[in-house]
């Protein structure tokens, strides 16, 4: 494979050699894969190497289906071209060229880093030696599997050089509680209209005292439920706590907005915050 040509030796244009390759693919099945007949299981989108070079590792891939990446990108604008040059556990290398014609910023997220302090430095590297070409501003973040950081601007159609390099690793963050709930977690009991909220703790730590705001969609006024605290999960029990909702009233409304409030440090805030229709059980 061509990306293991680059890995060993650094040369550059058997890759470049494989990306055309895969652009013509892509451009020949695109037929295939869109208007000319149904999703064929036989055709295989060739994005292999566009993961490779763009995530780091593969993200998804028919018969690899657990997700390697080290990276992902948001607000691109479909303007972004990356290739991650060094991978490990405390540091994330990448190349990142705008492509389009107006500067952008991106966030980059983070699914493989060690949870720690890093160092991070967005520089010029316009004679593509992987080495920034100048002194460049360098930020301290936090990061950890899943976090988001905002990569700074990038001018249009230079290569820049992002460099994440750990300053000191921190406890790992599946050591932390984590409360959760998501958009089938409210049950309303059919004969007596009772709803129950469900919530979880899906963490590696018990989750002290926090409280539960509940609202109809797109209505004022919230309710709050204390919850005195709930412990980690142990072996495969799941850990629940189950909250009667007094009021407000559900009947009648399409959904509820459910967040939960904790000053505990968690391993994901992202689930914190769920939509739930109400539907009658
Ligand atoms: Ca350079
Ligand atoms: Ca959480």
């Amino acid at each position: 494979m061509k990306y293991l040509q680059w890995l060993m030796t650094g040369e550059r244009e058997p890759v470049v050699e494989a990306l055309r390759a895969t652009l013509s693919d892509l451009s020949w099945e695109l037929p295939m894969w869109t208007e000319a007949e149904q999703s064929p299981d036989r055709l295989w989108l060739p994005q292999a190497l566009p993961n490779m070079m763009a995530l780091g590792d593969v993200s998804m891939l028919r018969n690899r289906t657990y997700p390697l990446q080290w990276v992902s990108w948001l607000g691109t604008g479909g303007e972004l071209a990356a290739w991650v040059l060094d991978k490990a556990p405390d540091r994330l290398r990448v190349w990142l060229v705008n492509v389009g014609d107006e500067p952008i910023s991106p966030i980059a997220t983070v699914w493989r880093l060690q949870h720690g302090t890093y160092s991070v430095r967005l520089g010029a590297d316009a004679d593509e030696d992987g080495q920034p070409d100048g002194p460049a501003e360098t930020v301290e973040a936090e990061l950890a599997r899943g976090w988001e950081l905002p990569v700074g601007e990038l001018p249009p159609r230079a290569v820049m050089l992002l460099e994440i390099m750990q300053a000191e690793a921190l406890e790992p963050i599946t050591e932390r509680a984590d409360l959760a709930v998501c958009d089938r977690d409210l049950a309303i009991d059919a004969e007596t209209g009772a709803a129950t909220l469900t919530v979880h703790n899906i963490g590696g730590a018990d989750a002290g005292p926090f409280s539960v705001r509940v609202a109809r969609q797109g209505m004022d006024g919230w309710a709050t439920y204390e919850v005195v605290g709930l412990a980690a999960p142990e072996g495969l029990e799941p850990s629940r706590a189950t909250i009667a909702l007094a009021g407000p009233d559900v009947a009648g409304c399409e959904a509820i907005e459910v967040e939960i409030v904790t000053d505990q440090p968690e391993l994901f805030v992202g689930n914190n915050r769920a939509i739930v229709p109400v539907v009658d059980g």
